[in-house]
């Protein structure tokens, strides 16, 4: 674990702004092309969402064999998951072992949060400044901020007066919360709630769950890797790394090619029960291509994971309002559980269901809806995050004539390929806003980002360039076009963190590229054959096209 020392002044290649995954292989990356890189890191520890998401349940709904780097043959051969679908506990110390292994500690400045990052046209760098008074000058400026990592607290009326404990499953105390013996209410029913709540029930005298939104969840059926998969990836990680790189979520274990009217609806009933009973990653939407884009073909799935709530859940009442049926299914992002709906069938839980009576107030002892008073001991916040493009706001980033960021992307977030924002020079977003990011297995996402960003600073310095920017015409272009594909999918029809929905105020955008992460590598690499088309590159403050 790092500690923070005397606040700094200090010139430096690069600052990478967090350390979570992206920001730990970035730090990784620029140092093995010789440049000095300060990181900058809110919490105490490496990890980012995987330090502060500490809540009980918490699990990656990604499988751990996809869930790793594979820049280092000894890392990966060294590294051994347990499980199926890691959990918290273990990601970390994943994490922390990377961490320690490639000496990328000494890089990172904890506890301290970057408040500003202003662009200086004049010295060509970044000036930045943290929380705890460092200064910081940089020529790159790589956001590592994560795109689930902004948390959401609703301001409820009467929160501040509430007697009893209030926790947010994102920022979970790590040293852990006793709820024996407690009544606790969770709000929220999206992943975090949805992998907290059987967890919870076991634990609290009385659990009452607030749910805004029915959402559509699928077993993960987690379990120990089975030795002869995990033999087999191993035997030649390579060529399954490229079987990663083909898919269009960036892991093999969704396969997307045949439509759901391929088969008979007996064939496809069975091949849901199939996908059902072995559980796994995407849950029933992932066995056809056309879940995503075909109303019919979405209602056959979004019916067969009713039905399954249906049958799991004894009261016909809590069953039915557990029933998602405002959005089509997978888009909002499916959900991975252990034995979420039968939690339902405990004693000790109750539903509320906010959509026919919502939360009025809260009070010094209880949650108060439309239909009257829950007395609580603990409030669990399980509301979700300022996705994608939050945690990048929430600083003061300026760039060249002074322009903040936030007015920048007042009507919503415009990137090029997702990497840079014109009139950001020289700072790329590592998983940014319109790129494949949270519809991809983010390592593999990361990856892609971390070293195409390394290529174009080798390039940039072996050519002797100083200064990146991304076109405004091939901004706006590639903004439109990743409205344009999502637009061609069931996608915008939810209310969803992917449009930017569950924040008030929020412009309604499609936050990622959904034309699936090949296709985006793709364009990528052409990109940087074409001579970094739509970018401009300067030596020495001289625009010149690249
Ligand atoms: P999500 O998926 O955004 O879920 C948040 C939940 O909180 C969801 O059920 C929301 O209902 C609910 N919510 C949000 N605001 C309110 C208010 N004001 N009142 C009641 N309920 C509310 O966040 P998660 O943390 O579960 O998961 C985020 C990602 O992290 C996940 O996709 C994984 O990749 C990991 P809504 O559906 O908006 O009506």
């Amino acid at each position: 674990m790092g500690v923070a020392s005397e606040a700094s002044d200090t010139e430096v290649d690069a600052v990478v702004v967090g350390a979570g995954f992206a920001g730990l292989y970035a730090i990784y990356k620029l140092r093995s092309l010789g440049l000095s890189v300060q990181a900058y890191e809110a919490a105490p520890d490496v990890g980012g969402t995987w330090w502060w998401n500490c809540y009980p349940g918490a699990r990656c709904d990604v499988e751990s064999l996809d869930y790793c780097y594979v820049f280092d043959d000894d890392l990966l051969r060294e590294w051994k998951w347990s499980e199926r679908f890691p959990t918290q506990p273990e990601v970390l110390s994943y994490a922390q072992h990377v961490a320690d292994r490639f000496d990328l500690r000494r890089h990172i400045r904890f506890e301290t949060a970057v408040t500003s990052a202003h662009w200086e046209r004049a010295g060509n760098h970044w000036a930045f400044e943290t929380d705890r008074g460092d200064r910081t000058r940089a020529r790159y400026f790589i956001s590592a901020v994560g795109a689930i990592s902004a948390p959401n607290l609703p301001p409820l009326e009467g929160l501040e007066t509430f007697a009893g404990r209030v926790l947010m499953t994102s920022r979970w105390p790590h040293d852990g919360v006793d709820l024996a013996g407690h009544r606790v209410a969770v709000i929220g029913t999206g992943s975090s709630g949805i992998q907290a709540i059987p967890m919870i029930a076991q634990d609290a005298a009385h659990l009452t769950v607030f749910q805004r939104t029915a959402n559509f969840s699928c077993p993960a059926r987690n379990g120990p890797i089975e030795p002869e998969r995990e033999a087999s990836v191993r035997a030649d990680y390579a060529g399954y790394r490229q079987a990663c790189l083909k898919n269009g979520a960036g892991t093999p274990s969704l396969l997307l090619s045949q439509s759901a009217f391929d088969l008979s609806e007996e064939d496809r009933t069975a091949a849901y029960e199939a996908k059902w009973a072995r559980g796994g990653a995407g849950g029933i939407p992932a066995l056809f291509a056309d879940t995503r884009t075909d109303m019919a073909a979405n209602d056959t799935a979004a019916e067969f994971v009713r039905e399954k709530i249906r049958s799991i859940v004894t009261d016909p009442a809590v069953a039915e309002a557990l029933c998602p049926t405002d959005h089509p299914i997978a888009t909002k992002r499916i959900c991975l559980d252990t034995d979420y709906y039968a939690t339902y069938n405990r004693a000790n839980v109750t539903l509320v269901d906010l959509e026919k009576t919502p939360i009025e107030r809260v009070t010094p002892t209880a949650i108060t809806t439309t239909d009257g008073e829950f007395e609580v001991d603990d409030i669990v916040f399980a509301t979700g995050f300022d996705a994608v493009t939050g945690a990048l706001l929430r600083m003061d980033v300026r760039g060249a004539g002074d322009l903040a960021l936030a007015d920048v992307w007042a009507n919503g977030p415009e990137t090029y390929l997702g990497l840079m924002v014109s009139g950001f020079p020289n700072m790329f977003t590592i998983t940014g806003p319109l790129s494949p990011s949270v519809l991809a297995n983010v390592m593999v996402a990361i990856a892609h980002h971390v070293e195409w960003i390394g290529d174009c600073i080798g390039y940039m310095a072996d050519h002797g360039y100083d200064c990146i920017e991304a076109a405004p015409e091939a901004q706006a272009e590639w903004t439109e076009e990743v409205q344009r594909i999502a637009d061609g999918t069931l996608f915008p029809l939810a209310n969803s963190w992917y449009n930017g929905d569950n924040i008030p105020g929020k412009p309604r955008r499609f936050l990622a590229y959904i034309g699936g992460f090949p296709a985006y590598a793709s364009r990528c690499e052409e990109v940087v054959k074409a001579g970094y088309e739509g970018f401009t590159m300067s030596v020495g403050g001289t625009l010149v096209d690249a």
